[in-house]
C-alpha cells in the first residue's frame, strides 16, 4: 500500500483511556503482553523519554556512535524509527515496535520507549542494560506535544492550546503526567546505577560536552574527528533536512499542519503561554515538583 493510499484510509483519532493509572491509547497498549515479556539482552540500550523531549535527537546520536562508521549505508537508507524502534507502539498497519525490535540485526540494539519507569519490561533491569533518560523542561515539552498532536493522526486531537495546556497539567495526555514521568525516572537513579539522565537544555547549550558525558557512560572513545562529525550531523538544521530522521516517510503525520523537526529551541514556550497561563502553570509546578535535586531550565 502506498503512503498516499494509507493517508486516505486514516482511521479516526484514538481515544485516551486510563491504563493502570496512566492515560494511554490503543496504539501503545495493543502489544502490552509482548512488551512486558520482552527478553532484553545485556547489551541492549534503552532510550526513555516523555514524548517530545528530543528522543530522535539522542536516538540519532547513539545510532551514529555505534554504526556511523561501520554501516554508513543504513544512515541513508533506513529511517530512524526502524533503526531505533519504538518498543510499545503499533500503528495497526505497518510498524509494530516489538516486531521491529525483535528483528533488529544490530548489536547492540538501540530501543526507544516513552513508558513511565514503572512500566519498563523487567528484563531490562534484570540484564542491567544501559538506560538513557532524556528530559526536557515542561513548558517547551508541552508546546512541542501540542503541535505534534495536531499533526500526528494516531494521537488524540489536542484541541485548542489552552485546553491542551490544562490537560497536560492534569496528566490527561498520552503517557500521563510529565511531572510523574520525569520524577519517577529521576528516583530510579538512586537504585539503578546504569542510568544516564540527560537534559535537552544541556545538549542545546553544549552538544560536545554532553556527547563526552554520554560516551563516558557508554564506555566509548570515538576520535575527535568522529565526535565533530556527529555533533555537526545532529545539528537541528541538518536533521530537519535529513529524510531518514525527519519522519517525512511517516504516513501518519500531516506536514502541512506542522513539521516533526519543528523549532528545536529552548524557550519557544514564550511564544505560546499568556502571562496568566504562565502564572497558573508556575503555581501548579511548584506544588508538583518538590524534589530540589531535580531542576529544569526554561531558558539558557
Ligand atoms: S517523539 O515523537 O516523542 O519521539 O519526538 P522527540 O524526538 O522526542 O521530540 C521532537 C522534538 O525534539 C526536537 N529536536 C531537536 N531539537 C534540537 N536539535 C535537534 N537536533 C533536534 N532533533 C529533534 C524537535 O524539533 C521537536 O521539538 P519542537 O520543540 O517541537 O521543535
Amino acid at each position: 500500500m502506498s503512503d498516499d493510499q494509507l493517508k486516505m484510509e486514516l482511521p479516526p483519532r484514538p481515544e485516551l483511556f486510563d491504563f493502570h493509572g496512566i492515560s494511554m491509547t490503543k496504539y501503545v497498549t495493543a502489544t502490552w503482553e509482548r512488551v512486558q515479556n520482552f527478553k532484553a539482552r545485556p547489551d541492549d540500550i534503552l532510550i526513555a523519554t516523555y514524548p517530545k523531549a528530543g528522543t530522535t535527537w539522542v536516538s540519532y546520536i547513539l545510532d551514529l556512535l555505534y554504526f556511523g562508521q561501520t554501516s554508513p549505508d543504513r544512515l541513508t537508507s533506513i529511517p530512524i524509527n526502524k533503526r531505533v524502534p519504538y518498543l510499545e507502539t503499533t500503528d495497526g498497519y505497518i510498524d509494530t515496535g516489538i516486531d521491529l525490535v525483535e528483528n533488529l540485526p544490530t548489536s547492540p540494539r538501540i530501543i526507544k520507549t516513552h513508558l513511565p519507569v514503572q512500566f519498563i519490561p523487567k528484563s531490562f533491569w534484570e540484564q542491567t542494560c544501559k538506560v538513557i533518560y532524556l528530559a526536557r523542561n515542561a513548558k517547551d515539552n508541552v508546546v512541542s506535544n501540542f503541535h505534534f498532536g495536531r499533526m500526528i493522526m494516531i494521537r488524540p486531537d489536542p484541541g485548542d492550546w489552552n485546553s491542551y495546556l490544562h490537560k497536560f497539567m492534569a496528566g490527561k495526555v498520552i503517557y500521563g503526567s510529565w511531572y510523574d514521568h520525569v520524577n519517577g525516572w529521576w528516583k530510579k537513579k538512586e537504585t539503578y546505577s546504569n542510568l544516564h539522565y540527560m537534559f535537552y537544555e544541556d545538549i542545546t547549550e553544549d552538544g560536545a560536552r554532553e556527547l563526552d558525558k554520554l560516551c563516558s557512560f557508554l564506555g566509548l572513545s570515538p576520535s575527535l574527528e568522529e565526535k565533530k562529525q556527529i555533533t555537526d550531523e545532529v545539528q537541528f538544521d541538518n536533521m530537519k533536512h535529513n529524510n531518514m530522521v525527519n519522519y517525512s516517510t511517516s504516513p501518519w503525520m500531516d506536514f502541512n499542519i506542522s513539521a516533526f523537526m519543528r523549532k528545536g529551541k529552548v524557550g519557544d514556550w514564550k511564544n505560546h503561554f499568556t502571562v496568566a497561563q504562565n502564572e497558573e502553570f508556575d503555581e501548579d509546578y511548584k506544588r508538583k515538583m518538590k524534589d530540589p535535586t531535580l531542576q529544569f531550565r526554561t531558558e539558557i
